[in-house]
């Protein structure tokens, strides 16, 4: 029988609403919902391909056990859960509780209950060891608005804005920023007159639509964005009186963008003059603005600074919601909020949590430092870290892959879920198979729980969504929800977990003895939320809750809190930035004559997504570079090449791109394959994180790794004769 049932994507964070066609239960068509009140019908080609992801022949339909010569084989997933808690209870003895980690990633998107009980297992053992993707991510984010102070009103909405900056995001593809349709958002936004300003090395789908398109030299962004304030503060183009009530250390800032004249600035990042002008211009003339970074910026090096001085320009234009605008992401799922026209302290972004025992790091506002989590494993000692729980792709997406998989693999105990025996499935001990996305019930609470931690993130309306699953498993499977290992380990080593929304420090006891249903722990998550659970359910679509949007309230008159333009951290930086002799930090030369840099591919979300060649187009992560560059390289594209960096070498498929600066090569994470397997490049891709490593050039608050603007060489491999392809 055919059925049709409203659900959503959760492929990517954007959660799409969509249509899914079930034959028998068999998952067979995925479409855009235009019957959702969002985003008008739209799907990606992901979305699209989601009935390829459940129908995979190589899905994982039994959890796996490896064995002692390396193979895997199928194990009852009771059995191996029981087997698990047998290792568990033995290294929480041997080796205390600190000595079990657990990391979430991306596949979180798709499975929101594994957070909450991931974290409730761990702190009922006792354990502080929560990592997850988030300091690998945009960590300074979190860290810049930590030494900045935020605004309790939030950014100004995207519909409402005279100008709108970008600094290495690309909506379009990423689907950052503007959530759903970020194209068409894009278009009306450029339409109702907004001047787009984005910065970068690549001329991307979002650049087409810039009024000002900086194309810099990758890793200069902290300099760009140095000369902008810069800028503004000599036309006085700041906002005197926001400033005088909202802010301290103008003249700070001041000095310390004294050196970024717009001269240096366009000789050192490779930018025009008078682009950077007009970039100036337009944001010290307009009204109401907004500026954020994605992941170029924050990858290249000198994220926190960058950030924390698009923070500050903010500030100095005084373009922070005002009293009454209706608050960006007003909270459906997430508990209600009354934000006020005023500014809130900083707050020191570490001090609080957790030490690690390596590189001086310690938890931030951003969480425990990832990057520190190889080390934690690998060095000895009390608290070293002996049994690990991951839900993540992390074999292809942690940087430095050698040291990543030595420390896995010296583990007393690796577990992961996945959905197929990925690359990182396969250095695990117990492999648990997971639901896919239609057999697991829809709660659109992950998105608005990302704003927190992105202002490029969550629904801009009040937008909530909880639906049923659509199907079961294959019959004959023997999969589960990935909360549910969490919660039996609990169950077998009789204690007592407690979840609730992921905000409280505790949560409300868990039944230990009928195990609750997933739905029961979306409840639990909902826990206080602004728009209660059984009023979302009761739209199959979702819904928008008038009702829920909030608007900015005034200042309180006693509010004496201020915004910092002048971190004494931040300014150092600023200063050792301007002394630095940029030519040799950058460290190019002949032997690595390009820069590295990261980016995303419309048809896979990070190591997700690979499956459909015909359909999605994709199967590799090919290196792209201008075609003057492939001419100057020797290379031919679509042929093989190796790239080179400090740390290690990959072979990889040449790809033009026209839209690049000369002298950028941009490859995308999550591909390849383990250490030690046979590779392919033209069937698996590379793996980027070769390249990079974790323990230099590292951010001192999240301990993230720069992880682009990576000086590299590029040299033919086995050059193909076609001469056609030496000229594409
Ligand atoms: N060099 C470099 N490294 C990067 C980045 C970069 O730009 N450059 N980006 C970083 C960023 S921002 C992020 S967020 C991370 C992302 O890295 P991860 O958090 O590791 O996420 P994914 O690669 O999306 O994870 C996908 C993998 O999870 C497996 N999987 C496990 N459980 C499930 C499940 O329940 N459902 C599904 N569908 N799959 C599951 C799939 O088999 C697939 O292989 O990578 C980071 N690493
Ligand atoms: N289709 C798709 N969507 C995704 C993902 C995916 O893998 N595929 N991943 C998801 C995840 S985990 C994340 S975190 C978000 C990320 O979302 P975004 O941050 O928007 O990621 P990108 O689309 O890679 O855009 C980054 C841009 O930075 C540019 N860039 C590189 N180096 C520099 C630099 O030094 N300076 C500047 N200014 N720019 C630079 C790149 O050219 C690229 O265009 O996307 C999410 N959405
Ligand atoms: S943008 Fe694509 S992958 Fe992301 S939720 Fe929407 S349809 Fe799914
Ligand atoms: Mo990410």
């Amino acid at each position: 029988m055919i059925v049709v049932h409203p659900s959503t994507c959760r492929a990517c964070s954007a959660y799409c609403p969509v249509l899914v066609t079930l034959d028998d239960g068999k998952v067979v068509r995925v479409q855009g919902n235009p019957a959702a009140p969002l985003y008008d019908g739209f799907t990606c080609p992901k979305g699209r391909a989601l009935p390829a992801l459940h129908n995979n022949p190589e899905r994982l339909l039994h959890s796996m056990k490896r064995q002692p010569d390396g193979s895997y084989s199928p194990i009852p997933t009771d059995q191996a859960i029981a087997e698990i808690a047998d290792k568990l209870s033995i290294i929480v003895a041997r080796h205390g509780p600190r000595s079990v980690a657990g990391f979430l990633g991306n596949p979180a998107v798709e499975q929101v209950a594994t957070a909450p009980v991931m974290m409730a297992l761990l702190r009922a053992i006792g354990s502080p060891m929560f990592f997850s993707m988030a300091t690998l991510d945009q960590p300074n984010t979190k860290v810049a608005e930590a030494l900045h102070g935020a605004w309790d009103g939030g950014r100004m909405r995207p519909e409402t804005l005279d100008v709108m900056l970008i600094a290495g995001g690309n909506p379009v593809i990423s689907k950052q920023y503007f959530g759903q349709n970020p194209g068409m958002r894009l278009k009306e936004l450029v339409q109702r007159g907004t001047a787009l300003i984005v910065i970068d090395p690549r001329r991307t789908e979002t650049a087409r639509r810039a009024a000002i398109h900086l194309q810099p030299i990758p890793g200069e962004d902290a300099v760009i964005a140095a000369g902008l304030v810069h800028l503004v503060l000599a036309n006085g183009w700041h906002n005197d009186g926001f400033v005088a009530q909202n802010a301290t250390g103008l003249w700070g800032l001041a000095e310390a963008v004294k050196p970024f004249t717009p001269a240096y600035v366009s000789r050192r990042a490779g930018v025009p003059e008078a682009d950077l002008r007009t970039a100036a211009e337009l944001i010290g003339r307009a009204r109401r603005g907004n500026f954020g970074t994605g992941t170029g910026a924050s990858m290249t090096g000198r994220g926190t600074l960058t950030t924390y001085l698009y923070n500050c320009l903010q500030s100095l234009r005084g373009f922070w919601a005002q009293e009454g605008d209706e608050l960006l992401c007003s909270p459906v799922l997430l508990p209600p909020v009354r934000p006020k026209a005023q500014p809130r302290n900083p707050v020191p972004p570490t001090g609080f949590g957790e030490k690690m025992r390596v590189r001086g790091l310690e938890q931030s506002v951003a969480g425990i430092p990832a990057s520190a989590l190889v080390d934690e494993i690998l060095t000895p000692g009390e608290g070293q870290v002996r049994a690990l729980f991951m839900h993540a792709g992390a074999m292809r997406t942690m940087p430095d892959e050698a040291r990543t998989h030595e420390a896995f693999r010296s583990l007393e105990l690796m577990v992961t879920h996945d959905v197929e025996l990925s690359s990182t499935a396969r250095v695990a001990d117990y492999v648990i198979a997971s639901r896919l996305a239609f057999e697991i019930p829809v709660l659109s609470f992950l998105v608005e729980l990302n704003s927190v931690f992105h202002q490029g993130y969550g629904y801009p309306e009040p937008f909530g969504a909880a639906q049923p699953a659509l199907t079961d498993p294959p019959p004959g499977s023997d999969v589960i929800d990935a909360w549910r290992l969490y919660y039996r380990l609990g169950q077998r080593l009789r204690l007592q977990l407690e979840c609730g929304s992921m905000f409280a420090a505790t949560g409300t006891p868990l039944d230990m003895e009928n195990e609750p249903s997933t739905e029961d722990i979306h409840a639990l998550i909902a826990t206080g939320s602004a728009v209660p659970l059984d009023r979302i359910r009761q739209y199959p679509h979702g819904h928008v809750f008038e009702d829920a949007r909030v608007r900015v309230g005034p200042r309180d008159p006693a509010c004496t809190e201020r915004l910092d333009l002048a971190n004494a951290d931040m300014l150092a930086d600023l200063a050792q930035l301007a002394a630095e002799d940029y030519a040799q930090a950058r460290g190019l030369g002949a032997e690595f004559p390009l820069l590295l840099v990261p980016k995303r591919m419309q048809n896979v979300t990070n190591g997700s997504m690979r499956l459909d060649p015909q359909r999605l187009g994709v199967m590799t992560n090919p290196a792209f570079l201008h075609p003057a560059d492939i001419v100057a390289f020797g290379l031919s594209a679509g042929g093989l090449a190796r790239v080179r960096s400090r740390h290690g070498e990959i072979e990889v498929v040449v790809e033009a791109d026209s839209d690049l600066r000369p002298g950028v090569l941009a490859i995308a994470h999550g591909f390849g394959r383990l250490p030690g397997e046979p590779g392919d490049a033209r069937r698996y891709g590379a793996n980027v994180n070769r390249l990079t490593i974790l323990d230099e050039d590292f951010d001192r608050y999240s301990g993230m790794p720069r992880m682009g603007a990576i000086p590299v060489s590029i040299t033919p491999f086995r050059v193909r004769t076609d001469i056609e392809d030496v000229a594409a």
